[in-house]
């Protein structure tokens, strides 16, 4: 079969009615700018681009150099092309507005520039997350208020994930399809249509160094993961944690299993650790439409009203029977469910 073409397909979606031509310019505009963060990632110690940038972000975090820099790459990229209205990025306190000058648009594009950055430095897979919604109608210079959209309303939503390959995921709300870039020819190349997740798994991921700081229910779940065959799961069940969660969103989007950072007594005050305009809502998304299910342990991600543009969450996605079961145990606990 003849390779079909990020350009290719984008075309096919609009002959099929699934995106207009705006949205369809927004995601070559968006694949593009993570084709050149994936060439400054790449370059690691050589592009004197590693280590810290000697800034905090919004979030009180402090900001490593290609966080910076990936953040610029996304904003100046999407300035001119006049398909936004305004974007958001997990980096920048307020929204950033289309410089004058410049045609707009009537999409809200929100990201995560560098999820994972934390792993930049040792060389191991980090990526970046985007989430486009429609701008209310009438609003010419977009607020923090007129992102606060719940999930089921995003557009689009997708990850690329710098890492041996350099792989785009995204999701219209027709199914959740891949991409492969060919860095020889510099395309990003379908290389699966209608990903499907399998509902069941016998692999986790969590950061089991939190455990103490649990609540009960995430304790019953996760110790019956963990008593294995002799235990109430009657099977084996396997760990991994990479640490950037489009690594290990990636895996399961490739393999099934279960991705969760629940709510625990470090981060009660902050609502979680995940942001949800940039990581969960789009991750559900794309997780869902490959039919997965994502959650907050009580209620589906896509479903929260958003309350503040870095609002945080707890998050639990990946294989349907999991997720379903953590979120049953979470219900119980709370007197919601018997
Ligand atoms: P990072 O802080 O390095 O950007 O976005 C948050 C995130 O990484 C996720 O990518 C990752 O899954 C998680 O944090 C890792 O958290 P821990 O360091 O607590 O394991």
């Amino acid at each position: 079969m003849k390779p079909v073409s990020l350009i290719q397909f984008l075309i096919e979606e609009r002959r099929a009615g699934h995106i207009n031509a705006e949205l369809s310019l927004l995601i070559e505009v968006v694949a593009r700018a993570c084709k050149r963060i994936g060439v400054a990632t790449g370059k690691g110690a050589l592009g004197g681009v590693l280590g810290e940038a000697g800034t905090g972000n919004i979030q009180g975090e402090a900001q490593k150099k290609l966080d910076v820099i990936s953040n610029e790459i996304l904003l100046e990229a999407n300035a001119w092309g006049g398909h936004l209205a305004a974007c958001a990025s997990e980096e920048m306190e307020d929204p950033q507005q289309i410089p004058d000058g410049y045609p707009k648009g009537k999409h809200l594009l929100l990201f995560d520039p560098l999820d994972g950055s934390s792993n930049i430095d040792v060389n191991v897979s980090v990526g970046t997350i985007f989430s486009v919604l429609r701008c209310p109608d009438g609003v010419t210079e977009p607020k923090a208020e007129h992102f606060l959209q719940p999930g089921t309303t995003q557009l689009a939503a997708g990850y690329v994930v710098y890492g041996p390959a350099t792989v785009l995921v995204l999701t219209f709300g027709h199914g959740t399809h891949e991409f492969t870039l060919d860095r020889e020819v510099g395309s990003f190349i379908l290389s699966r249509r209608a990903i499907r997740i399998p509902e069941q798994t016998a692999e986790f991921a969590i950061n089991m160094s939190n455990q103490r700081h649990w609540q009960a229910p995430m304790q019953r779940y996760i110790g019956e993961l963990l008593a294995g065959k002799t235990g109430p799961r009657g099977k084996d069940f396997n760990m991994r944690w990479v640490a950037s969660m489009v690594a290990d969103v990636h895996r399961i989007v490739t393999r099934g299993g279960v991705f969760y950072y629940p709510l625990d007594a470090k981060i009660l005050d902050k609502g979680g650790k995940l942001r949800l305009m940039y990581e969960a809502n789009p991750m559900a998304f794309i997780i869902e439409q490959a039919g997965g299910a994502a959650t907050t342990g009580r209620q589906r991600i896509m479903e929260l009203q958003p309350s503040g543009l870095h609002q945080r969450v707890p998050v639990f996605l990946g294989s349907k029977e999991e997720v379903e079961l953590v979120t049953h145990y979470h219900r119980e606990a709370d007197g919601a469910v018997s």
